[in-house]
């Protein structure tokens, strides 16, 4: 912290906090998620879920280092238990995104919170995560869609695992 920076304020502290445990929740989450597809041998929707679960971590991350930065402390909690099985597929993805919902209704919190406490530089940090769920909610409700198009269709669901084998875990909070 350099000379004359204001202190992160508690409320926004324990805030960053619980948002650390709900991406942490969401890796694990998306952990599950994978080990389901598995099960089902869908090795490409396996491969998409713990590309997405790492993604999560570096999300994680990058709230962790920001309260730091901000001389704040972090508190890690309790992670809660996620679903092992899910009924099918689509509905995997389905949850996927309506989880996604959920958090990007949780960074909007967070970011009313840092302008009702004019905290400018949470709002900056902040505006990362708001353009993320953008993608987030959309990568995850494009891949739902067509799994519920597909259904049944043995071929479809062939063509689509091997689509989701191809993702690569880049991590995109290191672009600043
Ligand atoms: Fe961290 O974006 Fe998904 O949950």
């Amino acid at each position: 912290m350099g000379g004359g920076e204001m202190m992160i304020s508690e409320k926004i502290e324990e805030a960053i906090n619980k948002q650390i445990n709900e991406e942490l929740y969401s890796a694990y989450l998306y952990l599950a998620m994978a080990a389901d597809l598995e099960k089902r041998n869908l090795k490409g929707a396996a491969n998409w879920m713990k590309v997405q679960a790492q993604e999560e971590l570096t999300h994680a991350m990058k709230f962790f280092d920001y309260l730091n930065e901000r001389g704040g402390r972090v508190k890690l909690m309790e992670i809660r238990q996620p679903p092992f099985e899910w009924k099918s597929v689509a509905e995997i993805f389905r949850e996927a995104n309506k989880h996604e919902q959920y958090i990007t209704a949780k960074i909007n919190e967070l970011m009313d919170l840092a302008i009702g406490e004019k905290d400018h530089a949470t709002a900056n940090m902040l505006q990362w995560f708001i353009e993320e769920q953008v993608e987030e909610e959309a990568s995850t409700d494009e891949i739902a869609t067509k799994f519920e198009m597909i259904g049944e269709d043995g071929r479809g669901v062939f063509m689509l695992d091997r689509e989701l084998a191809a993702r690569k875990f880049v991590d995109e909070t290191e672009e600043g």
